[in-house]
Formats: C-alpha cells, sequence, structure tokens
C-alpha cells in the first residue's frame, strides 16, 4: 500500500494541487494507495524527516517527495498498468503543461482564492502560511488578495489553451486521460476544495464538462477527500 501525505485544511479537504497530480496518478497506474492528511507544519516530520513538500509518497522503505519526479518513477517503474504520458513525446509535452500549471495558471488563481485559503487552513498552519507567503509575495496575504479582480481578468487568457483543446479532443490526453489531464485537475481541486469560486463554471462549458467527467474518474476518487 503506498501513503501519499497530502495538505488537508480544517474542513478537512485535501487541498494540494500537487498532491492531487499523484494521487489520481496513482489510480491511473491500478495502484493500491491511500492518502494522508497532514497540516503544513507537519511536513517536517513526516516519514524520514527530510521532507519539505508535499506530495511525499511512502511505498515500504521507499519515500519520494516531487509531484514530477513522482510521475516519471511510475512510469518507469509501474510497467504493467495504463501509460501515464504514451511515450516520451508525451511525456515531453506532459512536462510542458506541468510548467503552465506550476508557473502560470496557478499563482493567477491564488491571487483569486488566497485569502479564503487561509481562512480555511488549519489554526496550527496560519502563521507559517502568511509568514512564508508573504515573503514570497513580497507583500500581505490581503494585498495579494486584493489582486483578485485583475488576475480574474487576465483569466481567460491563462485558460484557453485549455479551453480551445477542450473544444477539439475529450481529454488533454486525447481519447483517453493522461497525467497531463491531472496536472490541469489539481488546480481545480485546489480552487474547489479552498475558495467559493466555481472555476469549472468561469472556464465554460466544455472546461466544465471535462471538469466533471474527472470527478467520475476512478470511482469518483477527485470527490473524496473534498
Ligand atoms: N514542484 C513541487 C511543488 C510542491 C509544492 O509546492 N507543494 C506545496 C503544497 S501544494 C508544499 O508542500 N509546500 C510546503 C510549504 O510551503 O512549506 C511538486 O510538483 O510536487
Amino acid at each position: 500500500m503506498i501513503t501519499t501525505y497530502h495538505l488537508a485544511n480544517a474542513n478537512g479537504a485535501f487541498f494540494s494541487p500537487h498532491a492531487w497530480r499523484t494521487t489520481m496518478a496513482l489510480a491511473h497506474k491500478g495502484l493500491d494507495h491511500q492518502s494522508r492528511g497532514i497540516g503544513f507544519t507537519d511536513i517536517a516530520s513526516i516519514c524520514d524527516g527530510a521532507r519539505k513538500i508535499v506530495p511525499t509518497i511512502e511505498d515500504g522503505e521507499q519515500v519520494l517527495s516531487d509531484s514530477w519526479s513522482i510521475a516519471v518513477h511510475l512510469e518507469d517503474t509501474v510497467t504493467s498498468g495504463r501509460s501515464l504520458f504514451g511515450g516520451e513525446k508525451g511525456k515531453a509535452h506532459a512536462l510542458f503543461i506541468n510548467n503552465w500549471a506550476s508557473f502560470g495558471l496557478q499563482p493567477l488563481l491564488l491571487r483569486i482564492i488566497v485569502l479564503e485559503l487561509f481562512e480555511r487552513l488549519q489554526d496550527k498552519d496560519k502563521d507559517y502560511f502568511r509568514a512564508s507567503r508573504e515573503k514570497r509575495f513580497g507583500r500581505s496575504l490581503e494585498a495579494h488578495g486584493a489582486t483578485a479582480d485583475e488576475a480574474k481578468a487576465a483569466l481567460p487568457a491563462m485558460l484557453a489553451p485549455l479551453a480551445q483543446t477542450l473544444n477539439i479532443q475529450p481529454w488533454l490526453g486525447g481519447d483517453v486521460p493522461s497525467y497531463a489531464d491531472y496536472i490541469a485537475l489539481g488546480a481545480f481541486q485546489w480552487v474547489r476544495t479552498s475558495s467559493s469560486f466555481d472555476l469549472p463554471d468561469f472556464a465554460g462549458e466544455k472546461v466544465a464538462d471535462w471538469h466533471a467527467a474527472m470527478l467520475d474518474l476512478h470511482d469518483g476518487l477527485a470527490r473524496t477527500n473534498t
């Protein structure tokens, strides 16, 4: 049984976009797995005590962190299940989607959800989150959240590659879901669990249909712990 360490908020919802990528990848591969919700301030005490981020997975003695490294590891070592990438070129393209989500879409979404996300955190995480994020943003959480309307105005252009692709094919993977779909889903799970912002509705019908289909995958896995 593989354990994935996830971030849980005060409602018990698992909200890490990166850990959702891993949870869905494990299910895609047909592996026996469970998710464990922890706080930001618990990360240093899990597994070998050397972890700085979730997702971290524990598989017997083996401990691995970082969603992309985990996905590559699963694809390379679990040859029996379905492919996450569909070959080397698919993997290369998925890396582009990975970086679009991590460095484009998610930072933009954070400006929209940061204040609600903060409110929903476990109390023990709030001081840490505020201090670390204010250092990263170079401004207060409130000042960052005050740019939400500006971020929403920029969001259609950020989502356009996703929406235009889903106008033509049902999944980012083409005819079947692939790791690229799980990357994008992670951002939607983050927004859904951390805020009242209805991202699928904002993103338009095709994206909303894709999102509903994503939630149904793997026996509704993405609806659990949310
Ligand atoms: N590149 C990493 C990023 C993971 C990441 O940033 N995780 C966040 C939660 S979504 C985290 O664990 N942050 C720890 C912290 O802020 O102390 C990945 O893709 O897994």
